[in-house]
């Protein structure tokens, strides 16, 4: 059984309960937050389980949240991106209890966190500048070492299993950056579909010490055409018949990676159409009246 703290103050320094966490990863706790002592992962054996508390909310200045979390090898210390402020927290494992070791400062609106599999770099994304970046940390004696610039709002990244190349989606850029860690330089640029927005990534790993036969996949945040089909006419774009669509990119020898395929998933039918009314079982809500979204604004310019 896993307990939630039920304490409610707060002091910059103490221990961070597991079920703080917990509720961290669920995107509904802040960082910055330290309430007062452990909580163990389980109750002792001799003790008797008792009903859960309620835990409270506890509301702290700075940061304001997170959005990503990566482990160092072993699990002795987190790295988390605070996407609110340009910084990651780092906090430190053992016995049960995590405890806030202290803050680093990155790119704005950090999002995405990688660790090399020796653990001694740290690689985090940052969306909130034009070209975004990925700033590169010293993952053991905790500094920055530089900033990389990749394309626009990278959103997510990843690396290969040796940790030789880092792959950074672009969201608005609609392309995959691959960073080669060891020259610490983007290598290759791998161009996607317009409106794919590609978020999120992931890689294989065979167990082998070759990255070359792995692949990397990026899921596109948007719904897609399907191949050969065009937007309606009616209203311009719509929602109708599209498509999620997942990348399939060769890892290769990182420079000359390319996409080698492209997944399409099962579709769903469900969004908002042409006239702004929702679709496929939802009951018919209707998103933006299309006057009011054809409407011109009134006023001076
Ligand atoms: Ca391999």
């Amino acid at each position: 059984m896993i307990y939630l703290s039920g304490r409610s103050r707060a002091r910059q320094g103490d221990p961070v309960t597991i079920g703080r966490v917990l509720l961290l990863m669920a995107g509904v706790a802040c960082l910055g937050c330290n309430p007062p002592g452990s909580v163990p992962l389980s109750p002792a054996p001799s003790q008797t389980p008792t009903p859960t508390p309620t835990p409270s909310v506890v509301v702290f200045a700075t940061p304001q949240h997170s959005s990503s979390l990566a482990l160092t090898p072993g699990g002795t210390a987190l790295f988390v991106a605070n996407g609110g402020v340009p910084k990651v927290t780092v906090m430190q494992s053992g016995s049960g209890t995590l405890h806030k070791q202290l803050d680093i400062t990155v790119g704005a609106e950090p999002t995405s966190i990688a660790i090399t599999p020796d653990g001694q770099r740290a690689y985090v994304t940052n969306r909130g500048t034009v070209p975004g970046t990925v700033t590169v940390l010293h993952a053991t004696l905790r500094f920055k070492l530089s900033d990389i610039a990749v394309g626009t709002e990278p959103c997510g990244c990843v690396l290969s299993p040796t940790g030789r190349w880092l792959f950074v989606a672009n969201a608005m850029s609609n392309s995959i950056s691959v960073i080669d860690t060891v020259a610490g330089v983007v290598v290759n640029t791998i161009a996607l579909p317009d409106g794919a927005f590609p978020f999120a990534l992931a890689c294989t790993n065979d167990g082998d010490t070759d990255d070359a036969d792995e692949k990397v996949l990026v899921t596109q945040f948007f719904g897609q055409l399907g191949d050969g089909e065009r937007p309606g006419q009616t209203l311009g774009d719509t929602d109708q018949d599209r498509v999620g669509k997942v990348s399939v990119i060769d890892v290769r020898s990182g420079s000359d990676a390319t996409v080698r395929a492209t997944i399409r998933l099962a579709s769903r039918d469900s969004g908002f159409g042409a006239d702004r009314t929702e679709f496929g079982g939802g009951g018919g809500r209707t998103f933006c009246r299309a006057d009011r979204a054809r409407r011109p604004r009134s006023g001076t310019t």
